[in-house]
């Protein structure tokens, strides 16, 4: 009898600059609602889940940027999701922007992390590949500010033995990197649960947007087949105060099929039953990847 996970990606439509946190926490708690509903066991909300993609902003101010950052996980405002957590026993991930102290000094980091339905932290990772650029782009629609904002993650990209399940974490442009499937892929991850914000276009090279979509589904088909994984991927999508962030939210299985995907630009969930025994077989037959054992690193 196989392993059987029933996942789900829970898609949020735009959190405009204006939103409160608590609207968009409202927001979260329905999609996990409605995620227990359908028999979820895990759902995967977007990077930087809690507020408007705000690395297209610049702002001179230190104080001003740091009221995006998060200094606690839970804070009173996100304590909610921990608890509805516990009472509908169901893991999530949660990307967010974490303000850490570390070495003496204030770090700033693209960060997720994985909850189990104890409410209690499974694991966080902190985003390493940063896209964008540091100073101030005057001739760009709007900015990508993740090398200003944030520093380079320095968790590596760690896994969890979770529900009886080998999980990893990845984060938006991390999708892009073979390197990210394959350090989890030799530690024998069995899902990765990744949330991405993506514009539809591009400051710097004009990019049809047909062209968005299928390197955002290749990298994840083929990170998922040669890994032998299940790839769970969340997007945060619409138009934030006049940008567009693309859909796509997917559930692609060790076979590099996509068995799942969203078909709106708003709060949506899709979900799959995942036979987490599928993988095995790609990793062990097909390619006989040298695996170590699974870290079981805890925070
Ligand atoms: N966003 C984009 C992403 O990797 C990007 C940045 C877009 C890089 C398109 C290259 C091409 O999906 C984030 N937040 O990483």
């Amino acid at each position: 009898m196989s392993r059987k996970l029933r996942v789900g990606a829970a898609q949020l439509g735009p959190i405009q600059l204006a939103d409160s946190k608590a609207s968009v926490i409202r927001r979260l708690l329905n999609l996990m609602e409605e995620a227990h509903t359908s028999g979820c066991h895990l759902i995967v909300y977007p990077e930087l889940a809690l507020t408007t993609f705000f690395p297209r902003h610049w702002r001179d101010s230190t104080a001003e940027i740091d009221l995006w950052f998060e200094r606690e996980m839970p804070s009173s405002e996100t304590r909610p999701l921990f608890e509805a957590a516990v009472r509908l026993q169901m893991s999530f991930y949660l990307g967010y922007a974490e303000l850490a102290f570390e070495q003496e000094d204030i770090r700033r980091y693209n960060t997720s992390i994985l909850v189990g339905p104890d409410g209690r932290v499974v694991g966080k990772y902190r985003k390493v590949h940063l896209p964008g650029h540091r100073d101030f782009r005057p001739n760009y629609p709007f900015q990508q500010l993740e090398k200003r904002y944030f520093d380079v993650g320095n968790l590596g990209f760690p896994v969890w033995w979770h529900r009886d399940v080998i999980m990893g974490m990845a984060i938006c442009n991390d999708r892009r990197w073979p390197e990210t499937y394959r350090v989890m892929g030799l530690q024998d991850v069995e899902l990765i649960m990744l949330g991405y914000n993506t514009h539809t276009i591009n400051q710097y090279h004009a990019e049809s947007k047909h062209l968005k979509m299928l390197h955002h589904h290749i990298v994840m088909q083929a990170g998922a087949y040669q890994n032998g994984t299940w790839i769970v991927a969340t997007a945060k999508t619409g138009i934030e105060d006049g940008c567009e962030l693309m859909g796509g939210s997917c559930i692609v299985a060790p076979t590099g099929e996509i068995v799942a995907h969203a078909v709106t630009q708003e709060d949506e969930l899709i979900t799959f039953d995942c036979d987490m025994d599928l993988g095995g077989q790609i990793k062990r037959n097909r390619f006989n990847l040298p695996i170590t054992v699974a870290s079981s690193t805890t925070v």
